[in-house]
């Protein structure tokens, strides 16, 4: 029985056709700028952007802590979602690397109100830290894949030119929200100063994030990369997968997104569990167990001794990831499976 990974889109493996570019991948020491296959990323990166230049980092969390670094100085204050990757799930990196602290913002289905981030903006006090930074999440993790709307994120990128503070974007999933909202992911990144790219979630590239803004942030960023210790060497190999994510696979996520869909669809038939089926946007959707009596945990146990894999919680609600190796017969085996194990 091959088991189904609901956990998250980070554990898709790399395809056939990344695994050819990487054995094939010319590269050199990147420390240099030597390899070119690193260079042809980061150029396409930045295009897709609509930036002047980007960065090859290990991981979405690097390349959001980098960000940070770059923009701020320590004792800074920055504003942010109170649900959003950056506060809840680095490790606390904000306070321990770049040494600022966070005012946060309550967010609606992952949108924060830009009148609310307009209020958290420090005046000039004596007594006050200087607001130097706000970021955004789009699609919002913990909110289920939800897109903040383009007006949205003008608004927030409004308020930031009023106040001259740049706003940094943690696109990992911008690509399923360009899909979403059927733009160019430029189109969002235009209300951003800075962006996070994730390569390894649903784009299926081993490792690595690009990080892209104008050329100078680039260089600072560069420096605290370096600082972090992900000057990598011969990456060459790691970006030529990059490279396959972001111009084959993120033209391909609608199917995701019809595949979540169909499972939002097939779990919420089931009695007890409920899915806002209206709610599903993009790859990820929350499924909410308390009418089967069933935690987090218990679900994602029983689920497991069926070959299928999702996070548990303590509470009722789970987070179910769709990804480019989940077929519309895994969804159908997947609802199968649901619908016994609530039953016994
Ligand atoms: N998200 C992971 C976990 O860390 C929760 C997941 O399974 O969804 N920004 C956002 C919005 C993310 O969802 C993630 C990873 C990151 C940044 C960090 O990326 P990595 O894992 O590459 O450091």
């Amino acid at each position: 029985m091959e088991v189904i990974d609901l956990r998250s889109d980070t554990v898709t493996k790399p395809t056939e056709e990344m695994r050819q570019a990487m054995y094939r991948a010319e590269v050199g020491d990147d420390v240099y700028r030597d390899d070119p296959t690193v260079n042809r990323l980061e150029e396409l990166a930045a295009r897709e952007m609509g930036k002047e230049a980007a960065l090859f980092v290990a991981s979405g969390t690097m390349a959001n802590q980098v960000a940070v670094m770059a923009h701020t100085k320590r004792g800074d204050e920055i504003i942010l979602g109170e649900k959003s990757h950056i506060y809840v799930n680095e490790v606390g990196g904000i306070a321990y690397l770049a040494g600022v602290q966070a005012a946060l913002v309550t967010e609606t289905e992952g949108v924060m109100d830009a009148r609310v981030v307009e209020q958290k903006i420090r005046q000039e006090n004596i007594h006050y830290p200087n607001t130097s930074l706000i970021c955004v999440e789009n699609t919002h993790n913990m909110a289920g894949g939800r897109v903040v709307p383009l007006a949205a994120m003008k608004e927030i990128h409004d308020v930031g030119k009023r106040h001259g503070i740049p706003v940094h974007l943690d696109g990992a999933r911008i690509y399923n929200a360009a899909a979403y909202l059927g733009v160019e992911a430029k189109e969002i990144a235009k209300y951003c100063d800075s962006v996070n790219v994730c390569l390894s979630k649903g784009l299926c590239a081993p490792v690595g994030s690009v990080l892209a803004g104008s050329r100078e942030f680039i260089e600072r960023a560069r420096k605290f990369r370096k600082m972090l210790g992900g000057g990598m060497r011969q990456a060459g190999i790691l970006a030529a997968a990059g490279i396959v994510a972001i111009e084959k696979m993120s033209k391909r996520l609608k199917e995701d997104h019809e595949n979540a869909l169909l499972l939002a669809k097939g779990l919420n038939s089931l009695e007890g569990v409920s899915v806002d089926v209206g709610r599903v946007q993009t790859n990820l959707i929350m499924v909410d167990f308390a009418g089967t009596g069933l935690n987090g945990m218990q679900v994602a146990e029983r689920l497991k001794q069926n070959g299928i894999l999702i996070n548990g919680s303590s509470s009722p609600v789970v987070r179910f990831a769709v990804h480019y190796y989940i077929t519309p017969d895994d969804v159908k085996r997947t609802v199968e499976v649901v619908s016994k194990i609530i039953k016994n």
